[in-house]
Formats: C-alpha cells, sequence, structure tokens
C-alpha cells in the first residue's frame, strides 16, 4: 500500500503545476504534428521531483519523459502526484499506454487538463485509472489546455486540417498598394508572429499567383523553428520551374495540388523534387475551373498533415471561405491607410449578394502586437 501524499494542495497550487506543465508542453511545438503537445510535471510533497514534454512527433509521450526524469534526478515517482495536460493514453500505439507507467510507478493522483477525444481514449485514460484505485481530477486549466490542442482536437475529430486563414491588412482594409506593393504592412513583431505560426503548422498554402507575384520562398525564419509543407494551390500548372518553392524542394517540401493531369507537364516538376497531389474539380460562379478544396483537405488529412496556414492571395482567400474548409482567421489590422480604388483587400472572389449572407465569425482574442492588432476569431457555429 502506497502512503498517501501528506501535503494537501489547495486549488492556486495545482494551477501553478498546471501552468508548468502547460510550459512544457509548448516547448514540443512544431516537432510533434499530427500529436498533441502535452506536458507533465511530477509532485510530491509539494515539490517538482520530474517534468516531461511530448518531444517529438513518434517519441514517448509526456507522462513517460516525466517519469524517466524523475529517476534521472534520483526521486521516486511512487506516491507521487502527476499533472499532466491531457488525458494520459491507454491504447497500445508507438508506444505502450501511459496508463501503465503510471500504474507501475505507483503513482496516486492524476491532475488532467484536456480530456483526449481520440477514439483510442475518449475517457479510457481516466478510467483505467480509477479502476486502479487512482485519484483523478479532470479540467484542471480546461480552457488553456484545450487552446493549446486546438490543432490536434480538429483533425482528430475531422480528420481534416486545422485552416488558419492569415492577412495582414491596413486600418482601411487593403493588403496592398495600387501599385501592388506590400511590403511592409505591419511591423516587424507582427511578421515574427507569423513566423511562430509557419513553425506550429504542419503545412503553408498560397495561390500560383502569390508564387508568380512575389517568389516567395514560404518558409519559417525562427531560428529554432521548422518549416512548413509548402501547398501551392495551382489549377493548371502555371507554378515557374524556376520559382523558389521549386528549385528548394529538396530542402522543404512542396507539394503543387493541382486539376491537371498532364504526366509531361507534372515531371518538370517532380523531376526538382516537388510532390504532385491531383484533385478534383469545381467551377465557380463564372464557370471558372478551380481546385476542389474539400478534396484537397481530405487528401492533406490522409497524409497526416493536420494544419495549415492559408497565407494566400485575395482569390484563394475567397475561394477557401467559400468551400467551408477555414477554421480560423487571424487578421493583422497595422496602422496605417493605403487608399486607391484599386487597392486589394484580403479576400477576392465574387463575394456575397447581402449583407445577411456574410461568413459571420465570433472573436477569440484580440491582442496588440508592436504597433498592430491582431483578432483571431472562428466561423460562428450556425
Ligand atoms: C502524444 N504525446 O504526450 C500524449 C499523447 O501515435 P502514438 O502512438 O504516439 O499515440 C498518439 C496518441 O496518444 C495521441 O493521438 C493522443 O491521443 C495520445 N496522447 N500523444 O503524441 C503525448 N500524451
Ligand atoms: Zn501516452
Amino acid at each position: 500500500i502506497i502512503k498517501r501524499r501528506c501535503v494537501k494542495l489547495n486549488s492556486s497550487q495545482t494551477k501553478q503545476y498546471m501552468y508548468r506543465a502547460l510550459e512544457l508542453a509548448k516547448k514540443g511545438t512544431g516537432a510533434v504534428n499530427p500529436n498533441p503537445l502535452v506536458g507533465a510535471v511530477l509532485v510530491k510533497d509539494n515539490r517538482i521531483i520530474g517534468e516531461g514534454y511530448h518531444e517529438k512527433y513518434g517519441q514517448l509521450h509526456a507522462e513517460r519523459n516525466a517519469i524517466a526524469d524523475c529517476y534521472r534526478r534520483g526521486e521516486n515517482p511512487a506516491g507521487a502526484e502527476l499533472y499532466v495536460t491531457l488525458e494520459p493514453c491507454c491504447h497500445y500505439g508507438k508506444t505502450p499506454p501511459c496508463t501503465e507507467a503510471i500504474i507501475e510507478n505507483k503513482i496516486v493522483k492524476v491532475y488532467v487538463g484536456s480530456n483526449d477525444p481520440n477514439p483510442l481514449v475518449d475517457g479510457g485514460g481516466i478510467a483505467v485509472l480509477r479502476a486502479h484505485g487512482i485519484e483523478v481530477e479532470t479540467g484542471i486549466l480546461k480552457q488553456e489546455c484545450d487552446a493549446l490542442n486546438e490543432i490536434f482536437f480538429h483533425y482528430i475529430r475531422t480528420k481534416r486540417p486545422f485552416v488558419l486563414m492569415k492577412y495582414a491588412m491596413t486600418m482601411d482594409g487593403k493588403i496592398a498598394t495600387v501599385t501592388g506593393d506590400s511590403k511592409w504592412i505591419t511591423g516587424e513583431a507582427a511578421r515574427r508572429q507569423v513566423h511562430e505560426d509557419r513553425n506550429r503548422c504542419a503545412a503553408i498554402m498560397a495561390g500560383v499567383g502569390t508564387v508568380i507575384a512575389d517568389n516567395p520562398m514560404l518558409n519559417c525564419r525562427l531560428p529554432e523553428g521548422h518549416s512548413p509543407v509548402r501547398i501551392i494551390c495551382d489549377t493548371s500548372l502555371r507554378t515557374p520551374a524556376d520559382s523558389l518553392v521549386v528549385t528548394t524542394a529538396k530542402e522543404i517540401p512542396t507539394i503543387l495540388a493541382t486539376c491537371c493531369t498532364d504526366k509531361e507537364k507534372q515531371k518538370v516538376f517532380t523531376d526538382k523534387g516537388c510532390k504532385i497531389l491531383e484533385v478534383s474539380e469545381t467551377y465557380d460562379k463564372n464557370g471558372k475551373k478551380q481546385l476542389d478544396l474539400q478534396d484537397l483537405c481530405k487528401q492533406l488529412g490522409e497524409q497526416k498533415i493536420d494544419s495549415v496556414l492559408l497565407e494566400g492571395g485575395a482569390a484563394l482567400n475567397g475561394s477557401a471561405l467559400q468551400a467551408g474548409i477555414v477554421s480560423c482567421v487571424q487578421t493583422y489590422i497595422a496602422p496605417k491607410i493605403f487608399g486607391g480604388q484599386e487597392a486589394k483587400s484580403p479576400v477576392g472572389g465574387s463575394g456575397v449578394k447581402l449583407a445577411c449572407e456574410a461568413y459571420e465569425f465570433e472573436i477569440k482574442e484580440i491582442r496588440r502586437i508592436g504597433e498592430d492588432i491582431l483578432i483571431r476569431s472562428v466561423p460562428k457555429k450556425i
């Protein structure tokens, strides 16, 4: 029989440990997709005796890393309490169930942040622990823990990537001047934040128009960051063969999503290391052929791409909204005005005809970043 912990913690202390677990979980950002970000802290007598997080896709889960850390420190996990941001798993996946490690190491109580909607877990982890006489308290900092894994939760439920549409505009809603100049709209701090999102997402998506106009690299330029897979929406394979996304495809993967089935044309790109994804076609209101973005997302999901940062031009943004693939919109607003009748705004396409037909959103967060503002919003559920 394991002696119960002798120090009873109050709720502000338990929150402090869960905050620490959250902090640890975030260290896995960009390295664990399509798996969740998870952090774990082992506590005994109101003292941390082990810490861990899910560091890399396919490797040990946070709970096992925390237990290993505990032994490394010469501590004994028996009788300790575990704080974990996500319900421990109870299935044999790439690693054996974490519940087994918790039981074997005689941990007496587990504090859980989020429930795990993965059908292989889904409450089973908590049930197994309780069945073994381990006390489980759920919902500690649930909001924070849920927010941390918005990508994982969306992907595990829908098998489709979480599409984060991002654009930067002036106060008068322009993404470029009348001459097409757009460097820069926001300040350095906001542009850095975009690289955080590039690191966080498995893929980045742009339209072929952007590739032709700007020849962007679409990589992550944070020192420790990871560059997302680049997806170019290119209905009829017009991407220039000498564009950066093509010539660097052997270093950072590039996927050309296209309706073009001409193998000769495709070979130009596959020879340079690009991957071609043939996507079904659909037609816009004017009868113009375009990619079926629902089909594209389905295929990306099958390839384990759990998240897409959509840095499209106005046309692609319009199509993405219309196709209903957008999970979240991040709008950066710079305190500037460009003016000009012909200057582009973030969302093109044919738009809606009546105000009551608008795509509606719920604002989740408004943040000042340097001189700019970031608004995070999600589509309203009808
Ligand atoms: C993680 N890291 O720290 C925790 C996870 O692919 P597997 O076999 O490693 O299992 C992944 C599932 O395990 C994942 O979808 C989630 O439900 C659960 N917990 N996963 O990658 C972790 N705790
Ligand atoms: Zn696990």
